[in-house]
């Protein structure tokens, strides 16, 4: 007998408008800036795609706010979105991982109730050879008074989240994201230009198959740190050992974490003190993403969506997906 596998064809625009119209409040705004990123995304997934003829790989010879050498798609990226996104309307302000100051919107335009923060390339260091990237997007709604966004619009703890997802350009182009309904993914089909349906309500897995580390920095983790890997890689004879996978593309690592079941972890080490990832535009996006999936995240010891930001681009130590494994985590970190 022959399964009917065959899925109604629905656009990542219809899905959306379908997913408001569940909303009587709705304006449509939050809609229209979720298909604004959907175009953004299309056009940053063409030049990924062409990347290697168009002579856009290799370094912009700049430097990003992080001090990390920015790579020409970097900008290409950034540019790309702050132009989609900066006349619709719907945003008083934006901010960026490669933009070390708070983005406003040109006097010329009207404003909107939501600041979009976003990385516009994560995992860039991998363009070069191939690896899959992504872009990274949180949206919260403005608190401030008047119209033009401020920095306090931004540091708003992840809990404030109206919506986050991210786009990953892998062996295809996805789009995956949630306004707090649960976790819906999209794939591009390239011929049509369009975002189809392709993973409704996603749901990652209570327990792990893999884990996503770089053990490289062992020597500056601490004890717990080190007792939690030998745990997760079953050299504690307390569970079996996880598979290990790690790209070095955040996105690539919690993708498939996502999907398979498993957890990222990026420490706190000696090297880095408050962890390598970015609170605002990396970990508090995908911690919405992974709690509507019924996953975890946290930074050791609590929730990373309750992290009250003090600064843009302030970093934490993050230990995120299936729930059963961050379980482990919390416990074996805060009891040591
Ligand atoms: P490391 C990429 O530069 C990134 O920000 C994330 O995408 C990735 O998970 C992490 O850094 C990799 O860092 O220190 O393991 O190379």
């Amino acid at each position: 007998m022959v399964r009917n596998t065959s899925t109604s064809v629905v656009t990542i625009e219809r899905f959306i408008i379908e997913q408001e119209r569940r909303h009587a409040g709705a304006s449509g705004t939050l809609s229209g800036v979720l298909s604004d990123i959907a175009l953004a995304a299309k056009m940053i997934a063409n030049k990924v795609r062409s990347a290697g003829l168009a002579d856009v790989l290799g370094s912009a010879d700049q430097e990003n706010v992080q001090g990390e050498t920015q790579q020409k798609l970097d900008i290409i990226a950034n540019d790309t979105i702050v132009k989609a996104m900066d006349h619709g309307g719907r945003l008083c302000a934006m901010a960026s991982e490669e933009v070390e100051e708070l983005i406003p919107i040109p006097d010329k335009f009207r404003t909107g109730p939501y600041v979009l923060l976003f990385d516009p390339l994560d995992g860039s260091s991998n363009i070069d050879v191939n690896v899959p990237v992504g872009t990274i997007f949180s949206l919260v709604t403005k608190t401030s008074a008047g119209q033009r966004g401020q920095v306090s619009d931004a540091l708003q703890p992840g809990t404030a989240q109206v919506a986050a997802g991210y786009v990953i350009y892998g062996s295809s182009t996805m789009l995956v994201y949630t306004t707090g309904h649960g976790v819906h993914g999209f794939t591009l089909d390239p011929l049509l230009g369009e975002f189809l349906l392709s993973h409704p309500d996603i749901k990652i897995p209570e327990h792990g198959r893999y884990l996503s580390v770089n053990e490289s920095y062992e020597q500056h983790w601490t004890p717990q740190v080190r007792s939690l890997i030998q745990r997760y890689r079953g050299l504690d004879g307390k569970r079996a050992a996880m598979n290990v996978r790690y790209v070095g593309s955040m996105v690539a690592d919690f993708h498939r974490n996502l999907l398979g079941g498993g957890v990222f972890a990026y420490p706190a080490n000696a090297k880095s003190p408050q962890g390598k990832l970015r609170l605002l535009y990396e970990c508090n996006p995908l911690a919405f993403v992974c709690e509507q999936a019924g996953g975890a995240a946290i930074d050791g010891r609590g929730r990373i969506l309750e992290i009250q930001p003090t600064a843009l681009h302030q970093r934490t130590p993050i230990y995120i997906g299936s729930r059963a494994d961050v379980e482990i985590a919390r416990e074996l970190l805060t009891n040591g």
